[in-house]
């Protein structure tokens, strides 16, 4: 049923954006109510407001903890208009009817991000707003709720439309808006005392965008989760749910990377990675492994990008860059392609959410994320021959790099550097093969490169592949009932082998 607005309660925050919203008000000659500061700012636009004081007769007390706390205020929200009973209470308390109420919620998650105080976090947890939002929503069969400035647009579309009219379905629609804000707000409460410890999902307020299509453009899609926590975007066009996924692998790899290194992802896989001493060696030694799948590919590197790794990197169609941060020379030179998305990380993959979620059948499948990371100490030498300091190091490497591979997955490398990877097979003889057949297109040289295998091998085939390819030094995570035919190869043949009794299948 269609229904005119006589009056409105407003109560927001940032006064910004409501200009427009009360000249409309004005001209269909609704009555206003408000609280302080927005009181404040109404008038001081030369439009006439009652104050919430005045309506119940209290004023705001605890330094603003109880301003809208009332039941005149909630009873003229609540009540049902069509109810003879609740109407003749109305009365008979000289409730004012509310219509429309427009809330701008205290900044929670804003205030979190400034690492402010615990003290001035919670005087920011909003009670008043909240409960003026789930009462006008709860409501929506007489009153229109507007629970965050992202919705004044909307609600300025319909007044112009419909004359200061709403019809049932445009409550409805501003109503469900509404309890995603307050539900997104209380997350971001709870996020916040949680601090990660719950194996749940977490969804912010600033969840739920809409994406501009899914994994393909006939199919939908939207995202939950508060970028905004982790990137600051600088430049480039609107990211899209292929560029998430590939973020998402890419501050994943990354995270697990102390010393400066530098990774090309295609498809959530690494197709190229180093570690240098500098941001455009890495670049170099990265790009090399497979310059042709680099066309199009996300750059994430944990170390400032300079004018030297820009100009390099410019080179180069990219879709996405993600750095911790960048020069302003670098900036200027990647700001120069008008879509690339650049984005500056402020917190890295290992303070993001550790739970990973997917979904399954008619419902989700929940889990940690793999945050197991091997360093010296957890590998076995398993054979006779002991891998060189060298040697080491490039399999502690690849190693990292396997785990964030798609099973069946396998990792050449070398001097720290990414050779080739099998990624994603059915069997691990296809991944290594795969990844053989790649370092010959690309004239690497296998003598003395690392294998690393992200779960263990059923069969010595491998091994032998392996060797046979060049190959010196190994790693897997041990466990086959025929690991003694493994190693028996490896010692026939002068490889080294280290187990680590870790599994990093990715699926
Ligand atoms: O401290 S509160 O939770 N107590 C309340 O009763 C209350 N009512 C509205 N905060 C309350 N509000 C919030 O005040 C609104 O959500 C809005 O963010 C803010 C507007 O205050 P002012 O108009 O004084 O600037």
């Amino acid at each position: 049923m269609s229904k005119k607005i006589n009056s409105a309660l407003i109560s927001v925050y940032h006064k910004d954006g409501l200009e427009e919203i009360l000249k409309l008000l004005n001209s269909l000659n609704v009555k206003l109510i408000s609280t302080g500061g927005t009181r404040d700012f109404i008038q001081s636009l030369g439009y006439e407001c009652e104050s919430v004081e005045e309506v119940t007769g209290y004023p705001s007390i605890l330094g603003g903890r109880v301003k809208t706390l009332h039941p005149k205020v909630f009873g003229g929200i609540l009540y049902r208009r069509d109810e003879e009973q609740d109407r003749k209470i109305i009365k008979s308390y000289d409730i004012p009817s509310i219509d429309l109420v427009i809330v701008d919620l205290y900044p929670f998650e804003e205030t979190v991000a400034t690492q402010a105080p615990e003290d001035e976090i919670i005087e920011k947890i909003d009670i008043g707003g909240i409960s003026l939002i789930r009462g006008a929503a709860k409501n929506f069969k007489d009153v229109i709720v507007v629970a965050s400035m992202k919705q004044y647009k909307p609600l300025l579309d319909l007044l112009k439309k419909k004359s200061g009219n709403t019809d049932i379905e445009d409550r409805r629609w501003f109503a469900k808006e509404a309890f995603a804000v307050s539900s997104g707000y209380d997350s971001a409460i709870f996020n916040y005392f949680d601090k990660g410890e719950s194996p749940v999902l977490r969804i912010s307020a600033d969840s739920g965008k809409t994406l501009r299509y899914g994994e393909n453009p006939h199919q939908k899609g939207v995202f939950y989760g508060n970028f905004n926590e982790i990137f600051e975007q600088l430049h480039g066009k609107e990211i899209s749910y292929n560029n998430l996924l590939d973020i998402d692998a890419a501050v994943s790899l990354i995270a697990d990377f102390d010393e400066t290194a530098l990774a090309i992802l295609k498809h959530n896989n690494a197709c190229g990675m180093a570690c240098r001493s500098t941001v455009k060696e890495a670049w170099d030694a990265a790009l090399a492994a497979d310059p042709i799948s680099a066309f199009g590919g996300i750059v994430v590197t944990n170390r400032q990008v300079d004018a030297e790794a820009a100009k390099a990197i410019n080179e180069i169609f990219f879709e996405v860059i993600i750095a911790p941060d960048y020069s302003q020379d670098a900036l200027n030179i990647l700001f120069q392609k008008k879509n690339r998305i650049i984005l500056k990380q402020k917190i890295t993959g290992k303070e993001a959410n550790n739970t990973q979620v997917r979904s399954a059948l008619n419902g989700f499948l929940l889990q940690d994320k793999d945050t197991s990371i091997q360093t010296r100490s957890d590998l076995t030498v398993v054979t006779a021959k002991v891998p060189t300091e060298k040697e080491t190091e490039d399999l502690l490497f690849a190693n990292i790099l396997v785990k964030h591979t798609k099973s069946n997955a396998i990792v050449l490398a070398k001097n720290k550097q990414l050779i080739a990877s099998g990624t994603g097979q059915t069997s691990r003889v296809d991944a290594l093969n795969q990844a053989i057949e790649k370092a010959g297109t690309f004239k690497f040289d296998l003598n003395g490169a690392v294998m690393a295998s992200d779960a263990f091998f059923p069969f010595p085939d491998c091994v032998e592949i392996a060797h046979k390819a060049g190959i010196t030094a190994i790693v897997q995570p041990g466990g086959s009932i025929k690991d003694a035919e493994s190693v028996a190869y490896c010692n026939e043949n002068g490889l080294a082998m280290v187990t680590t009794g870790i599994r990093h299948f990715k699926h």
